[in-house]
């Protein structure tokens, strides 16, 4: 039944009294227990076991239709993904200056992207979405996102989180909208939060909607949901978290640690049950005391504030309101990362004489849109200085004004070599050291990718044991050239595709380890949270190459997300490596907002390298050893190499 002019905005804001007396001579089954009912404009327990309608119970006569391979099951609402989905009345946003949308759903692990859980809106006659409130579960890799949106997806108005949901089982989703601040909550934990949603609801089509959906998109190319739902539930408010929390769903839900000892707010993963208290360095993690934002009604135990000890992995018992339980596990990591201050993207590690260097993207810039470089320089891999800008396009580069983005640097004779990208080609500035000033050579070193494809972009020099120097790049595709002895040219007949790099997409870094050559880079979009290291050897520097798998990604239960771009370090003298690389900074973070840590890098008997454990605490100081180079050359150690 059409919503007609029976709006939200004339629905009151009712006492409770009211409302309990409402909803017992309206609604044909009541709420889930403790489940807020004020403000209800329709809800869909989408419970039926027969028949094509998905009543709303609210009595407002918000009553769906299903359609296409829409099929009751098991109390719930399952969708085919082909082109099953619930038909909703016309205009449900209109009048409603705030809304909170929430969904139990299960999204299939065959679930193809793009698509919509919900969307309520209008589709204007290219197909496309024209003025619509949605949500998106994502995928491992893409976030979770809902947004508001006056026109097309250019006019979204974005909440988005850095997870997606998981897939294959069950989750609670809600979005709240109201005063100019969208949140996202999953299982009764906020994850992802914009202070900048103007748009109101009802005023997306000026509250004439008709194309409002469960399981579809407003886009018609986009894909059908594949899942099921149940208990879908469309408020007039934004509620609060604590009313969240007692959605049925979440009554065993932690949804807020408070601890003066926290560097950054807890990480709650709800997925894994697993709390991460990323605590500051020199905290006394045996005797910790958080405090836990429960469900309303909910206990826990140990119970909450009483001191822990959290060196090690604890279990809680939360008991929900209606007596169901869940266990979490709780630990305390101390927080010693990032390495630098701020957003840093694409960091090129190395070390000449007994400091080691960082290079890397300034990140924070809308489009990664950075015009200048800095270095950083350490003795000890933990203790960081700002070395101040080293190459600002504007002056320094006449062929390029923006898109400053990963560098790398390899030493010759005294001289340093820094190679950059640039508006999507690379350079190369020549110094006396290794933090500058550097001038640039004038013309890009490369303008394209010889095969057309992709941007020429993310060097990585490499300099092999005979001395012989290599330039590895390439976004798509990838290419590796001898450079000349000039450091600042090369053969153009002597590049090299490199072909057969498992999902490659970008950040090539190659080291040479008893042999063996070893290549890592980076797959998947820098964007996702699923951004990550692939690896390959070889016994030449050209290859072939023999794909090794991934050896880091990200860790959701510690809230390290988009781990990528990397490259690595061997400390001169010794056999011991690190590894240097981007992840999503935490809290908040997102592929333009990138921070820069290290981890130990190490390898097997077999000689190969073994997956990357990343971590919060990073590394401990370590200095390159006095009897290193320069001056003590070895077999382990050449200046200028690493
Ligand atoms: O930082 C800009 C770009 O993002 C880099 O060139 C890519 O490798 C990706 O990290």
């Amino acid at each position: 039944m059409p919503y007609g002019r029976r709006t939200a905005r004339s629905l009151p804001r009712r006492s409770l009294i009211t409302t309990l007396a409402l909803a017992l001579v309206l609604a044909p089954t009541v709420p889930a227990a403790g489940a807020p009912d004020t403000g209800l404009v329709a809800h869909w327990p989408l419970d039926a076991s027969s028949g094509t309608v998905a009543a709303d119970v609210t009595g407002h006569g918000h009553d769906g239709t299903l359609v296409g391979d829409a099929r009751w099951a098991d109390g719930t609402l399952e969708f085919g993904g082909t082109d099953g989905h619930v038909d909703l009345p016309d205009d449900l946003l209109a009048g409603l200056d705030a809304t909170t949308v929430s969904v139990d759903v299960l999204i299939d692990p065959a679930q193809p992207t793009p698509y919509f859980l919900y969307g309520f809106g209008n589709t204007g006659a290219n197909g496309d979405g024209d003025g619509y409130l949605f949500a998106t579960g994502g995928t491992a890799g893409e976030g979770l996102r809902a947004a508001l949106a006056p026109g097309d997806w250019t006019t979204e108005q974005q909440v988005a989180a850095g997870r997606g949901v998981g897939r294959g089982t069950w989750h609670n989703l809600v979005l709240t909208v109201g005063d100019s601040t969208g949140v996202l909550y999953l299982d009764g934990v906020e994850v992802a939060r914009n202070t900048g949603v103007t748009l109101k609801p009802g005023e997306i089509g000026a509250g004439h909607t008709t194309a409002n959906y469960l399981g579809r998109s407003l886009y018609n190319a986009d894909r059908h949901f594949k899942g099921r739902m149940r208990d879908v539930r469309l408020y007039d408010r934004a509620l609060s978290g604590d009313e969240i929390a007692s959605l049925s769903h979440n009554g065993t839900v932690i949804r807020s640690v408070d601890l003066p000892e926290l560097a950054v707010p807890a990480v709650i993963d709800p997925d894994s049950s697993t709390i991460t208290l990323p605590v500051k360095p020199g905290t006394r993690r045996h005797k910790l005391a958080p405090v836990l934002g429960l469900a309303p009604g909910a206990s826990v135990t140990p119970d909450s504030g009483r001191r822990v000890d959290l060196r090690r992995p604890v279990k809680y018992t939360v008991t929900s309101a209606n007596g169901r339980t869940r266990e979490w596990t709780v630990v305390a990591r101390e927080m010693r990362s990032p390495v630098l201050p701020g957003y840093n993207a694409d960091p090129n590690i190395a070390v000449f004489g007994d400091t080691y260097y960082i290079y890397a993207t300034s990140d924070g810039f809308p489009g990664w849109g950075s015009t200048t470089f800095r270095a950083w320089s350490s003795k000890d891999l933990v203790t960081w200085a700002d070395r101040g800008v080293i190459l600002d396009l504007g002056p320094d580069v006449s062929w390029a004004d923006g898109r400053a983005w990963a560098p790398t640097i390899a030493e010759r004779d005294g001289r340093y070599y820094f190679y950059f990208s640039a508006d999507a080609k690379i350079g190369v500035a020549v110094g006396e050291s290794p933090t500058g000033p550097f001038r640039d050579s004038g013309q890009p070193l490369v303008s394209a990718n010889p095969d057309g494809r992709g941007q020429a972009i993310d060097p990585a020099a490499f300099t092999d044991d005979d001395g012989r120097a290599y330039l590895y790049w390439g976004n798509g595709s990838a290419f590796v050239v001898p450079l000349n002895a000039d450091m600042v040219s090369f053969d153009p007949a002597a590049v090299r595709k490199i072909d057969g790099l498992a999902d490659f997409r970008e950040g090539l870094f190659m080291v040479r380890r008893q042999g063996l050559y070893h290549l890592t880079y980076s797959i998947d979009d820098t964007r996702s949270a699923d951004y990550r290291v692939g690896y390959a050897t070889a016994t030449s520097p050209f290859g072939p190459f023999t794909n090794r798998g991934v050896v880091l990604r990200a860790d959701r239960s510690q809230g390290i997300l988009g781990t990528g771009h990397n490259s690595v370090l061997r400390v001169p003298g010794t056999d011991d490596w690190y590894i240097a690389y981007h992840r999503f900074a935490i809290p908040g973070g997102d592929g333009m907002h990138r921070e820069t840590t290290i981890d130990r890098l190490t390898f097997s008997a077999d000689g190969l390298l073994e997956p990357v454990v990343p971590t919060l605490e990073s590394v401990p100081p370590r200095r390159v050893p006095a009897t290193a180079c320069p001056g003590h050359p070895t077999d382990w150690c050449t200046p200028g190499r690493n």
